[in-house]
């Protein structure tokens, strides 16, 4: 494949959106109108090539983001498909780190959900220019008209149709270009046809809806502005020159619309994408790279069995071949890039170089990790922050076979180098292996992985609730530590008070505060009662969990001239805190989740009445085209086993997503139940 020369022709964009809404297949469409490919797979026949994983074939979504291209009018087209759900968003924002453009894509019947807002959010920090497209118009209760109000009310009023439909659900029938005042027909899977006049019978919407666009359009360019004002009737070029300079400087976000699975709305998404997305060139990505000649951003890293470790980048400053050496600044490794791939799903092409702005990877860099920049010679760069989310759900892991615990931890690390928001770590009460994620089904499909990838069987064991404490008072507490054992002894003794800090339940840790005056403790012990406390710390007298949230002053305290050691400072500091911390009114906070459940209308009231039952605070309810949407606020511990509970209350028909939101205090009843089990298993492990 010839390469791209020239930045100026790259549009690079970031197919996003809530889980299930069209973005793959909508990918897949756009490459089959493109011409990159000569037949429209389908999600069914797990014949995308955007979802070309057996693990995403099994479960019928996206896991990963998938990095494709395709030509179209002389540009190159770089598209990340990304992953909807809320398990595997690491994808999605990375992905967002290295394009100029996010393609938002929402359900025609649906609107705007959970996900579309954050993924709005996310893209409108980068300062990203914005698409949307509503799909699914050819659905049961698709409506295009609501959508737009609901994308204009909850994502920006900025937003203005570009597309409109012509006819509704499964009467569709194609839809109209307000841009270059064309149509297109409906071509039920196959290529789409050339533009068509616009039917004579949508001429007043069109006309009222070609006026809303122009309005916005002029309204950000005063010299088209004037020439509209003079009555002239714009040439398309010029409308889509300011729309372009308006998409760039984030002052409109164009709607448009089709039906994916039908290849419906393809022709002029794709003159949109070129006409409305700025090149590199235009608006180019705001990660730094010194005085680099070359340098590349890796983004994303796929954990291959065969090829290895495959590293996907963005050049930042280039061009770069295979032949070019880079180094990376955080390992100070020197790396030959060697062959460029261009992905496109399971069959990869290479290509010779990449200019400024391209999309590509390379296998088998030896230590480059997901976030690395890598630049010609040294210089001091800050690598871009990626603000992936934290993990909070755990479960202990094991494997099914003696003896595969070093295989099993392996092939962990591979993942989790693959997805930085899986991670595995020991804990150091239980001594299990703990792997942690986003939710339970991006869990799941690790241990899939590591026996698809890397062949190891293993088990998880029910998930673990990472509870917190904390204390509500201040308390004061002093404990010598003494022994006489002939020879030298030991000697250390402190006095500590311990009080909450602000915004203990959730943000603030521990501060040590040394208060010592007259020198009664010497400087160099000091440093010991601390190291004590924190160790005691690390598992509260509640539950054994994390204590956090508190302030320790070291107020007085002596020491001994010949017995006094670290060590003896470091039990008296511990012991110390324990008892101050029994006096302070510990509690136990719980993580809090923020949970959305789409049910079929007859399955509210069983929803409701479960989510209740699990403590859970409903916080709203909306009709989301035939099915209601309940958002609740519900206790991590409570949901652990929500998806066979819904699978049963709504025959299947159900649908949820959760993510962590805060920590709480756990209610009294509920926590005395959690100490007292703590009690009897550390007694139990005792015996
Ligand atoms: N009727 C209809 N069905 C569609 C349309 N687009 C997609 N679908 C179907 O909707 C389902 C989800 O499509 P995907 O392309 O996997 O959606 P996605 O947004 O990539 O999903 P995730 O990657 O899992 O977030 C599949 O069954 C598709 O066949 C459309 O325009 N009309
Ligand atoms: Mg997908």
């Amino acid at each position: 494949m010839p390469a791209v020369t020239e930045p100026g022709k790259i549009r690079n964009i970031a197919v996003v959106g809530h889980r299930g809404v069209g973005k793959t297949s909508l990918v897949e469409a756009l490459l089959f109108q493109a011409g990159k490919t000569n037949r429209l797979g389908t999600i069914e026949q797990g014949t995308t090539v955007a979802d070309w994983d057996d693990d995403e074939h099994k479960r019928q979504m996206s896991l990963s983001g998938a990095q494709l291209s395709a030509d179209w009018h002389d540009r190159k087209i770089n598209l990340v498909d990304c992953p909807g759900d809320a398990g595997f968003q690491a994808d999605t924002y990375a992905a967002l780190r290295v394009v100029e453009g996010a393609l938002v894509v929402v359900s025609a019947v649906m609107g705007v959900e959970v996900n579309t807002t954050r993924v709005w959010k996310r893209a409108e920090e980068y300062e990203l220019s914005r698409l949307v497209f509503v799909n699914m118009l050819d659905r049961e209760r698709a409506d295009f008209f609501r959508v737009l109000d609901a994308v204009r009310a909850q994502l920006s009023d900025r937003c203005v149709a570009i597309q409109l439909p012509i006819g509704a659900e499964h009467e569709l029938q194609g839809v109209v270009d307000l841009l270059h005042m064309c149509a297109y027909l409906d071509p039920s899977g196959g290529k789409e046809g050339g533009p068509q006049p616009i039917p004579d019978e949508l001429a007043g919407q069109v006309q009222e809806y070609r006026e809303k666009l122009l309005d916005a359009v002029v309204e950000t360019d005063e010299d088209l502005m004037a020439r509209y004002l003079d009555g002239e009737d714009l040439p398309a070029e010029d409308v889509a020159h300011a729309l372009k300079d308006a998409v760039t400087r984030d002052e409109l976000y164009p709607v448009a619309c089709g039906v994916a699975t039908k290849n419906l709305g393809t022709t002029a998404l794709l003159d949109l994408l070129v006409e409305g997305v700025p090149s590199p060139t235009k608006k180019g990505a705001t990660i730094e790279f010194g005085d680099a000649k070359q340098a590349v951003f890796v983004y994303k890293t796929i954990a291959d069995p065969f090829a290895g470790r495959i590293s996907c980048f963005r050049v930042l400053a280039g061009p770069v071949t295979g032949d070019t050496t880079l180094v990376d600044p955080r390992t100070h490794a020197k790396e030959r890039l060697g062959q460029i791939l261009l992905l496109n799903g399971k069959e990869n092409a290479s290509v010779e170089s990449l200019c400024v702005g391209d999309l590509g990877a390379v296998a088998k860099l030896k230590d480059v990790v997901t976030g690395d920049v890598l630049v010609d010679h040294e210089v001091p760069v800050e690598p871009p922050h990626i603000d992936f989310p934290e993990p909070v759900m755990s479960f202990a892991i094991t494997p099914k076979a003696k003896g595969d615990e070093e295989k099993m931890a392996t092939g962990l690390r591979r993942l989790s180098e693959e997805d930085p928001t899986l991670s595995l770590r020991r804990d150091q009460q239980t001594g299990e292996q703990l792997l942690s994620g986003l939710t339970q089904m991006q869990v799941e499909v690790a241990v899939d992985r590591l026996h698809s990838r890397f062949h190891v069987d293993v088990e998880l064991h029910p998930p673990r609730v990472p509870y917190k404490e904390t204390i509500r008072k201040e308390a004061r507490a002093r404990h010598r530590y003494k022994k006489q054992t002939g020879g030298r002894g030991q000697f250390g003794d402190c006095e500590i008070v311990i009080e909450p800090m602000e915004n203990g339940d959730d943000g603030a840790t521990y501060e040590f505060v040394d208060k010592i005056v007259g020198g009664v403790i010497s400087q160099s012990y000091r440093p010991a009662v601390d190291k004590g406390v924190r160790e005691a710390m690390e598992h509260g007298e509640l539950a054994g969990a994390p204590v956090y949230g508190i302030r320790v002053k070291l107020v007085d305290g002596m020491e001994h001239s010949v017995d006094s050691s670290e060590m003896a400072f470091k039990i008296a500091g511990s012991m110390a805190f324990k008892e101050a911390y029994q006096k302070a009114d510990p509690v136990l906070l719980e993580p809090i989740m923020e949970l959305e459940v789409t049910v079929p209308d007859d399955a509210v009231g069983a929803v409701n009445g479960d989510l209740n039952s699990r403590r859970g605070r409903l916080q709203g309810m909306e009709p989301a085209g035939g099915m209601t949407a309940i958002r609740a606020e519900v206790p991590m511990a409570e949901i652990l086993t929500y998806s066979q509970a819904l699978t049963s209350m709504t025959g299947g028909r159900g649908d949820y997503h959760m993510s962590f939101l805060r920590y709480e205090e756990v209610p009294t009843h509920v926590a005395q139940r959690i100490i007292e089990q703590t009690k009897k298993e550390r007694e139990e492990a005792r015996a």
